[in-house]
């Protein structure tokens, strides 16, 4: 079926063992896992088709920015081998094919309701089950309610003045119209300078009149250095995929080259440590972040590389000026999310592109015509917010979910999240939360930290069958341990001193909590293991 067309929902019964919220790649795993296990499941899905944030982010550019072949499912090597991908960075319609190809191949669509969205979730004491309400006004009971719902899948709503009296068009990255945009000979302003801007800037510039990019705060990026894929690297990769798959599992942030180099930065020579960051930078991706051990935990170590890569902004930009502008001064290098582009800075040569500098000139109002800011007037045909989302917590909040004595989820994370593992949170039984806060997700490859997550439930599913239990729950002591925990590592490197997404300093009011986890993949699926080879330790177990 193709990723675009509509289909009819598929009607859902009243009573499933598995209840599974959204059909991105998490939750289509989750399903073929739960049907090979004997259990009844079904997805719930709002958009109209799979593929989660690869459905909705249609952004121009839009890209995975992890290596194509690093970024897909490893459960099945048929799939693997079957698969050919184009480019060493995918593009979003080639990842919505895949997982469209993956869907059918695995003849997922048949449970799952698209243009379906969850309202509310309540936890049924007495009959230890999850009573699900949607918005087409279904109700269905669950034993099992699974929260698949994406880190970055609720966009950061815009809420500028005057935005409503603009009379052209808007777009948000995260919410991208399917028919694509025409921007030709248009004026555009872009606010915003995240990853989606980053890699929409340039793709935008290529059709548009005049760009404006309206800037609060600069971001760090490493060229993609994209291409068609190199058929050695597929080969090789297929070779020894086993092992390359083993490697990413217990790798710092699933994938191959995310292991920091023992070396430590600050023990190297200049110009040996001036070379490691050229190799890296010549390889592109994010294995500039991984050059010396120390460039996260040591803030000597970190200013060496923001100086590197500071070096390469005035080295390509070549009005100083906007370079200036475009070099990071107040977080350290890697703390927000490293973004990863083609030809970002180069598009700043071009003499309709425009950046403006929020901090030095704050926006003021959007108008009937286009934004004000304390230095002019900019008149534009489009908007585009590239504004990010409310990350992490924010599929979960927008529902009403509530568990033991009515407590809601909402106010159980009024202080920000807290959970065991980021699987499980404490008075919500049998709710998973796959990838949620808590677990390395977002700081690692999204789909080997799913993978992790699908098998090991699955697997503490085996294990109640096998018990005959059907109720388990995070006890208090342990969830609050691993909270602590979260912290205390998060604390001990430079992340938490960047006002990121990753802490919600993006969206006003919300609790500013270092969310996922930063101890490692590898670390933390050790964890996991022996936490189900113990018993799920720290868990309480028991039959309905
Ligand atoms: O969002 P962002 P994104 N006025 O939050 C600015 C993943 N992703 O959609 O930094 C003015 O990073 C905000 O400024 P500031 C990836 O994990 C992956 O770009 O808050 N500006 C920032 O510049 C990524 O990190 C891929 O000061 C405002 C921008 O908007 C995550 O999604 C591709 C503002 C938002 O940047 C989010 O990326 C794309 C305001 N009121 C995304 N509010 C790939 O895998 C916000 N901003 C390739």
């Amino acid at each position: 079926m193709a990723a675009d067309q509509d289909q009819a929902s598929s009607a859902l019964p009243h009573e499933v063992d598995a209840l599974i919220i959204g059909a991105g790649i998490s939750g289509m795993y989750m399903l073929h896992r739960l049907r090979a296990l004997g259990l009844t499941a079904k997805i719930c899905e709002a958009g109209a088709d799979v593929g989660g944030t690869w459905y909705w982010n249609r952004y121009p550019g839009a890209r995975v920015d992890i290596e194509s072949q690093e970024y897909s499912y490893s459960f099945s090597e048929e799939l693997e081998r079957d698969w050919k991908w184009s480019e060493r960075y995918a593009a979003q319609p080639e990842i919505l094919r895949y997982l469209n190809h993956v869907a059918d191949r695995f003849d997922l669509r048949r449970d799952i309701a698209f243009n379906t969205r969850i309202n509310c979730a309540h936890f049924d004491e007495a009959a230890s089950r999850w009573t699900i309400a949607t918005d087409t006004g279904e109700v269905v009971s669950a034993r099992y309610c699974i929260a698949a719902t994406g880190c970055l899948s609720v966009p950061n709503e815009p809420n500028f003045p005057g935005q409503a009296r603009f009379q052209g068009p808007t777009y948000h990255t995260g919410r991208w119209p399917h028919e694509g945009v025409d921007f030709t000979g248009k004026r555009v302003a872009v606010i915003g300078t995240g990853s989606s801007a980053i890699q929409s800037i340039p793709q935008i510039a290529r059709q548009a009149s005049q760009v404006y990019v309206f800037q609060r705060t600069p971001n760090y990026s490493v060229p993609a250095h994209n291409g068609p894929i190199d058929p050695a690297v597929e080969q090789t990769w297929l070779a020894n995929r086993e092992e390359n798959r083993q490697l990413q599992r217990m790798s710092t942030a699933g994938f191959l080259f995310s292991n920091p180099r023992a070396q430590l930065a600050t023990q190297t020579g200049d110009n040996e440590r001036r070379q490691v960051f050229e190799e890296r930078w010549a390889q592109g991706g994010f294995s500039v972040q991984a050059a010396f051990a120390d460039l996260s935990i040591d803030p000597a170590a970190n200013a060496m590389a923001a100086a590197f890569a500071a070096d390469k902004i005035r080295e390509i930009v070549k009005d100083p000026d906007v370079a200036e502008k475009l070099v990071p001064k107040d977080y350290p290098f890697g703390t927000k999310r490293l973004c990863v582009d083609t030809g970002y800075y180069e598009v700043f040569n071009k003499p309709h592109v425009h950046l403006i500098d929020l901090r030095q000139t704050p926006l003021q109002t959007i108008t009937e015509t286009g934004l004000e800011t304390t230095q002019g007037a900019f008149e534009v045909d489009a908007i585009v917010f590239a504004i990010g989302f409310d990350a992490m917590t924010g599929a979960l909040s927008k529902i009403d979910i509530r568990g033991r004595a009515g407590l809601s989820l909402s106010e159980a994370w009024a202080e920000g999240p807290k959970s065991y593992l980021g699987l499980m949170v404490s008075g919500f039984p049998n709710l998973f939360t796959i990838t949620g806060p808590g677990s390395p997700s977002v700081l690692s490859n999204m789909i080997v930290s799913i993978e992790q997550h699908v098998d090991w439930l699955s697997d503490l599913l085996t294990y109640m069958t096998a018990y005959q239990l059907a109720v388990i729950e995070p006890t208090a002591e342990s969830q609050s341990a691993w909270v602590d925990h979260v912290n205390e590592i998060a604390s001990q490197t430079l992340y938490p001193t960047a006002n990121s997404w990753y802490l919600g300093a993006n969206i006003p009011g919300k609790p500013r909590v270092f969310m996922p986890y930063i101890g490692g993949v590898g670390a933390y699926r050790q964890l996991c293991t022996a936490v189900a080879t113990n018993g799920y330790m720290g868990f309480k177990l028991r039959a309905a």
